[in-house]
């Protein structure tokens, strides 16, 4: 087997929040598919992740909850872990960018750039709170959208338009911090002149990495036809790597100068003594699973970095994903719009393949995609419960009615025996491409079809119609069933690991886990091991005991007979279980709470001003203070209300709309405000001369305006 290795590193989530299904079908259960199947396939593969736990967003939810920064990413981290865990997403090391190692490393990375003259300095005024003494991040600015007028836009966006702002742009900025306003001072900073690395790039990606997707290379293009900006790669703040140079007090390097690094660090903690294996070796094959938001970064900021830095390798590919939305909404953290992992984790134990198997199939892969709580239902009960799991029950539970759950020799294979065996290996071919290529909806089809093709055998087939005259041909049916299942074993692996592991428990078959290149054998071991060659996994795979030695490896699938005659079986249990509507319908009542709770408060803001009018206009208008002498209702309507007021002028009838709101009796003595020169209407055969000045509320709730305190009738207002 010729030796290969790859590097696989996910973004780092930042602290400040749970994980969701977005980012899950973005990054992690991709990262995780392929990881899996690199090493199913005896390559060398070290998976890398850990918490991006800088950056301006923990600094504000730590001042919001009265909190250190370093609370917000304790509890955060712990969350995140403990999700990938729970998820079967298994890294070889999770570590945070507020480790020792990493601290150190992203100094040194910074100092030896800094030293070699890699940096250019610029001076720039930038919004200091002068109450708090400090310079203030782009989020911590709030003002005024000069787009749509949404009064708490922020510094570098206004989430009511979506505009991309930058904080000179907001009418009247404020702090954030001290609400008060702001100066302008000067402040030095370090930039990389990503415009010195532009004919590189553009020769790098445009020309060396066609075969990128076209998400992502259509992106790279962009910038770099946009041209390249020196950027800053230091900012003032007091949470992050200190820039490790003389005279830089109250300064950090940026976040998104250190998270990348954060790759770099955690390999160096796990593996001290080889991580430049990984990193400067150039037979090493580095791979970035990322969200689509985070492209220029991976594709050209950090590459820039590395390329600057020296003898670093360089991403030979970053299968970046579009965006997953959520029962037709953009999933939205501030607004609690998501499924976040920890409660799912909570909410279905035991499912945990479900949701990967969900999130695959609509992984938004080329474009943006839909999570809905009825899809996820219905591929479970439809796809993984009738397809998988009803073939894998059958041919199980025949087997050990028939032939005591041993595998059962097989006869002469006949025409629909062959026909089904022959599609595996087409299948195998379509996957293996699939996810060489990172098309993993495709590859789930793929594996989908090996199901199918089972399902529909023994159906067709029917061995307990056969069993009843012809043994020998069941035994065959059987025979050639449980070989499929076999397959199943192996190719769901990499997507639903709890399901494949089961079966194969089921099975009482091993799955080899990876190759030991310095031994030169697959491997069944489950330990990590350092150094060249090593098969490196921490992968739970159910492989250490391997049964009676039959251990199953991708080169198994498609093969004809895996699974030797005689083979005792393990006892069938049901590979997946249907979902009821319960605890979808729950799932979609919370959905449902939070979209109503923001529409009302939508309907609450207040509505934009009018058209301006003269004084002239206004000075039209007499208002004054008036009081209700009688009311009732105008008979068959359900709005309507006669009126009868003493205006301090005359005593008049106004017909008013406010039924629905106040009941006649409610009425009766009240002291309100009327326009009282409003041209008479007749309103339902009566003559109404005026009318009541109520407050209307965006949820269309009114109330008529009373003077403070009870004054004449006939007061002029104005
Ligand atoms: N934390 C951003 C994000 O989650 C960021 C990724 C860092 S990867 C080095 O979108
Ligand atoms: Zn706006």
């Amino acid at each position: 087997m010729s030796y290969k290795r790859t590097l696989v590193t996910c973004a780092l989530p930042y602290a400040n929040g749970p994980v969701h299904i977005g980012h899950l079908a973005g990054v992690y259960v991709p990262a995780d598919i392929y990881v899996r199947y690199k090493r199913m396939r005896g390559e060398d593969v070290l998976y890398v992740c850990g918490s991006d736990e800088h950056g301006v967003p923990i600094t504000i939810k730590a001042r919001e909850q009265g909190c250190s920064p370093q609370d917000i990413v304790d509890r955060y981290h712990k969350i995140i872990k403990d999700s990938f865990t729970g998820l079967g997403i298994n890294f070889d090391i999770y570590s945070r960018t507020s480790s020792k190692v990493h601290e150190a490393n992203a100094s040194e990375f910074f100092r030896k750039l800094y030293d070699e003259g890699k940096f250019i300095t610029r001076e720039s005024e930038q919004f200091f709170d002068e109450q708090e003494q400090t310079f203030l991040a782009d989020r911590y600015i709030t003002g005024t959208c000069p787009r749509c007028g949404n009064p708490d836009a922020y510094g570098d966006q206004c989430e009511k338009c979506g505009a991309t702002l930058s904080p000179e742009e907001l009418i009247n900025p404020k702090s954030k911090l001290s609400g008060g306003a702001l100066v302008k001072k000067k402040t030095t900073h370090w930039y990389l002149p990503l415009d010195q690395y532009e004919g590189w790039l553009g020769r790098w990606i445009l020309s060396e990495h066609k075969q990128w997707r076209s998400n992502v290379y259509g992106q790279c293009k962009s910038w770099i036809d946009g041209g390249l900006q020196p950027r800053a790669v230091s900012r003032d703040l007091d949470w992050g790597v200190p820039v490790p140079v003389e005279g830089a007090q109250g300064k950090v390097l940026y976040v998104w100068f250190d998270a990348p690094i954060g790759y770099i660090s955690n390999t160096q903690e796990l593996l001290p003594n080889s991580w430049k294996t990984w990193w400067k070796d150039s037979k090493t094959r580095l791979v970035h699973f990322i969200g689509k938001d985070n492209i220029v970064f991976h594709c050209i900021v950090f590459p820039a970095m590395l390329k600057a830095y020296g003898d670093y390798i360089l991403p030979d590919n970053v299968p970046a994903n579009e965006f997953l939305n959520l029962e037709g909404d953009k999933i939205s953290t501030s607004r609690g719009w998501a499924v976040w992992a920890h409660e799912y984790l909570q909410d279905f134990p035991g499912k945990e393949d479900v949701l990967r198997y969900v999130l695959t199939a609509n992984a938004p892969e080329t474009k943006d995609n839909d999570f809905s709580w009825k899809d996820f239902q219905t591929r479970n009960n439809s796809e993984l419960v009738a397809i998988f799991g009803n073939f894998v029950n059958r041919a199980l539970v025949l087997t050990h009615k028939y032939f005591e759950g041993k595998v059962p020799a097989a006869g002469a294979l006949e025409p629909m025996d062959k026909e089904a065996l022959a599609e595996i290996p087409a299948l195998r071919a379509s996957l293996e491409r699939n996810l060489e290529e990172f098309k993993f909806r495709e590859a789930l089809k793929d594996a989908l079809g090996i199901a199918r093709v089972g399902n529909k055998y023994i159906s067709d087939a029917e061995p307990w119609k056969v069993a009843k005259t012809d043994l020998q041909r069941c035994a065959t049916i059987l025979n050639v069933s449980l070989q499929i299942c076999a397959d199943l074993a192996v190719a769901f692996e990499p997507f639903t690991p709890f399901s494949a592991q089961k079966l194969r428990g089921m099975l009482r078959v091993g799955l080899q886990a990876g190759f030991d290149h310095r031994k030169g054998e697959q491997t069944t071991e489950n330990t990590f091991r350092e150094g060249e060659g090593a098969a490196l996994h921490t992968l739970p795979m159910g492989a250490a005991a391997a049964y009676e030695g039959l251990c199953l490896g991708w080169d198994d699938l498609g093969k004809e007979s895996i699974l030797p005659e005689g083979h005792v079986l393990g006892s069938p249990e049901l590979l997946f279980e249907k979902i009821e509507d319960a605890p979808i319908d729950a799932q979609i009542a919370r959905l449902e709470a939070i979209r109503k709770e923001r529409e009302a408060a939508a309907a609450l803001k207040a509505e934009p001003q009018k058209e301006e009018c003269s004084f002239e206009d206004f000075e039209k208008m007499d208002i004054r203070t008036a009081t209700v002498l009688e009311a009732e209702r105008v008979p068959k309507t359900d709005k309507l209300l006669k009126l009868t007021i003493d205006t301090g002028i005359d005593r008049r009838v106004i017909v008013s709309g406010i039924a629905e709101y106040y009941a006649p009796e409610d009425m009766l003595g009240k002291q309100i405000c009327i326009l009282a020169n409003l041209k008479p209407r007749v309103i339902r055969g009566i003559e109404s001369k005026g009318m009541i000045l109520m407050a209307r509320q965006g949820d269309g709730k009114m109330r008529f305006i009373t003077p403070q305190e009870v004054l004449v009738n006939g007061a002029q207002i104005g």
